[in-house]
C-alpha cells in the first residue's frame, strides 16, 4: 500500500477520502486554496499545501501547483475525488510520467468514455446496447436529417465532447432540426472547443439508473449493482438509491453485466459508473461511463458492505480484488440526499456562516460532510455541503429512517434545501416508486406554480 496520498480535491470528498486513507494507515496531504485556509480537508490532512487562490482555476484546477505540491510533499499517489481534474486525461497522465500512482483508470480509457461519440461506436462493437442514431458524428444539417428519418422524430442532437447533459438539444420536429444542428455545432465548439455533434432517438420519460463497477490492474472487474439517479434538476441529482426500485431481477442481471462488458471493452481500471436510460418497458441503452468515484458512491458502499474509496486505494497499489462476482449481493436499500446550501426553490446559492451544525445519528445512519459550527461557506465551489444517508432492510423503511435523520438534521445560518427533500419524501409518487427523469422538475414547477 502507499504511504503517502495526496488529495487534489476539496469539501466532503476530500474528507471521506482521507478517513479511507487513514483507516488504511496511509499518510494524507490536503491541498487547499485560499478560500479554503479554514476547512475540514486542510484540517484533518497529515500536511495541508496552499496551492493558490479561491477561484478554482488557479487553485482546484490549477496543474502545476498541484504537481508542485506532490513534489514538496513526496506524495507516491494522488486521487482526484470527483469534478475538477478528475476526469481530464491530460492531468492523469502528467500524474502518471512524474512517476506518481493515478488512483483512477488508464488515461486512454478516460480518454475513449470522454469522447461520447468513440464511447457510443466501443459499446456498440462490445455488445452493450446503444440509443439508435448516427454511428458516429454529423456533419451537415442535411445527414441529421436523414438518420432523423430514418429513426424518427423526436431526436435528441448530443456534442460529442459534452457529458452530464450539457449540450443536447431535443428536435420533436423536422423543419426544427436544421437550424438546431448549426446552434448545437457552434455552441459545442464555443463551450467544449469541439463542435462535434450526433444524433439519436429521444427516449420519452426513460429513468436513469446507472451501475457502479469495480476492476484490478489483473483483469478482474466486479459489478456493484445499479443506483437509481433520475430524480435530478438541470441534471444535478437531488436524490438517489439503490437498488432501483424499478428493475426486475432479470433486467438487473442483464443492465449490470452490460456494465461490466462497457468496463472490460476500454480496459478499465479502478472504481467507475456506466450510466444507462432505461424506457418505461424497460429496454436500457448505454449513456455515457464516468470515469472517476461519484458523489452519490455511499449507498452502493451501504448496501454491498464494499469501500469503494479503499478498493480504489488497493487496486491503485496493484492488488487483485478478493472477491468474484458471486460473492457481492444487494442487502436491504439506501438512499442519500444531497443537502445544499441554497434557497430549495429558486435554487440559488446561500454561501455565509453556519451559526450551528448538528448531523443526524444514529442505527444506519451516514453523514458525509465537511461542515462544522462556525465554518463559513465560500462562494466559490459548489453548493454541497452533507449528503445524509440511509441504510434499512427495504425501501419503506429506508424512507422513513430517511425522514428520521432529515428531522434530527439542524442548519443554521444559511438556507438549505432540506425542506425540498421532506416534501419529496413525503409524495405518494415517490413513494411508490414511479418517476422518471422529467419528475422533479414537473413537480417543482407544480409545487412552485401554487405557491405564485
Ligand atoms: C437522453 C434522453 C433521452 N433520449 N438521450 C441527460 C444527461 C445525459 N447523461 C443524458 N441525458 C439524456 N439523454 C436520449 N437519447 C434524456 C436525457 C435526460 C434529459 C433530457 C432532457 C431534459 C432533461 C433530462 C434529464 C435527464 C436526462
Amino acid at each position: 500500500m502507499f504511504h503517502k496520498v495526496l488529495i487534489a480535491n476539496r469539501g466532503e470528498i476530500a474528507v471521506r477520502i482521507i478517513r479511507a486513507c487513514k483507516e488504511l494507515g496511509v499518510r494524507t496531504i490536503a491541498v487547499y486554496s485560499e478560500a479554503d485556509r479554514d476547512s475540514m480537508h486542510a484540517r484533518l490532512a497529515d500536511e495541508a499545501i496552499c496551492i493558490g487562490p479561491a477561484p478554482a482555476v488557479r487553485s482546484y484546477l490549477n496543474i502545476p501547483a498541484i504537481m508542485a505540491a506532490a513534489e514538496v510533499a513526496d506524495a507516491e499517489a494522488i486521487h482526484p475525488g470527483y469534478g475538477f481534474l478528475a476526469e481530464n486525461a491530460e492531468f492523469a497522465e502528467i500524474v502518471l510520467e512524474s512517476g506518481y500512482a493515478w488512483i483512477g483508470p488508464p488515461p486512454a480509457a478516460m480518454r475513449t468514455m470522454g469522447d461520447k461519440v468513440r464511447a457510443k461506436q466501443a459499446m456498440k462493437k462490445a455488445g452493450v446496447p446503444v440509443v439508435p442514431g448516427s454511428d458516429g458524428p454529423v456533419a451537415t444539417p442535411d445527414e441529421a436529417l436523414e438518420i432523423a428519418r430514418a429513426i424518427g422524430f423526436p431526436v435528441i442532437i448530443k456534442a460529442a465532447a459534452g457529458g452530464g447533459g450539457r449540450g443536447m438539444k431535443v428536435v420533436r420536429s423536422e423543419p426544427a432540426l436544421p437550424h438546431a444542428v448549426m446552434m448545437a455545432q457552434s455552441e459545442a465548439q464555443a463551450a467544449f472547443g469541439d463542435g462535434a455533434v450526433f444524433v439519436e432517438k429521444f427516449l420519452e420519460r426513460p429513468r436513469h439508473i446507472e451501475v457502479q463497477v469495480l476492476a484490478d490492474r489483473h483483469g478482474n472487474i466486479v459489478h456493484l449493482f445499479e443506483r437509481e439517479c433520475s430524480l435530478q434538476r438541470n441534471h444535478q441529482k437531488v436524490l438517489e438509491e439503490a437498488p432501483s426500485p424499478f428493475l426486475d431481477d432479470d433486467t438487473r442481471k442483464r443492465l449490470c453485466e452490460a456494465a461490466v462488458a462497457a468496463a472490460r471493452a476500454v480496459g478499465y481500471e479502478n472504481a467507475g459508473t456506466v450510466e444507462f436510460l432505461v424506457t418505461p418497458d424497460k429496454q436500457f441503452y448505454f449513456i455515457e461511463m464516468n470515469t472517476r468515484l461519484q458523489v452519490e458512491h455511499p449507498i452502493t458502499e451501504e448496501i454491498t458492505g464494499i469501500d469503494l474509496v479503499e478498493w480504489q486505494l488497493r487496486v491503485a497499489a496493484g492488488e487483485k480484488l478478493p472477491f468474484r462476482q458471486e460473492d457481492i449481493a444487494i442487502r436491504g436499500h439506501a438512499m442519500e440526499c444531497r443537502i445544499n446550501a441554497e434557497d430549495p426553490f429558486s435554487f440559488r446559492p446561500s454561501p455565509g456562516k453556519v451559526e450551528l451544525w448538528h448531523a443526524p445519528g444514529g442505527r444506519s445512519v451516514r453523514v458525509d460532510s465537511h461542515l462544522y459550527t462556525g465554518y463559513t461557506i465560500p462562494p466559490h465551489y459548489d453548493s454541497m455541503i452533507a449528503k445524509v444517508i440511509a441504510h434499512a432492510h427495504n425501501r419503506e423503511k429506508c424512507i422513513r429512517r430517511m425522514q428520521r435523520a432529515l428531522e434530527e438534521l439542524a442548519v443554521l445560518g444559511v438556507t438549505t434545501n432540506v425542506e425540498l427533500h421532506r416534501r419529496l419524501l413525503a409524495n405518494p409518487d415517490f413513494q411508490r416508486g414511479e418517476f422518471d427523469v422529467h419528475f422533479l422538475e414537473r413537480w417543482l414547477a407544480q409545487v412552485l406554480g401554487h405557491a405564485g
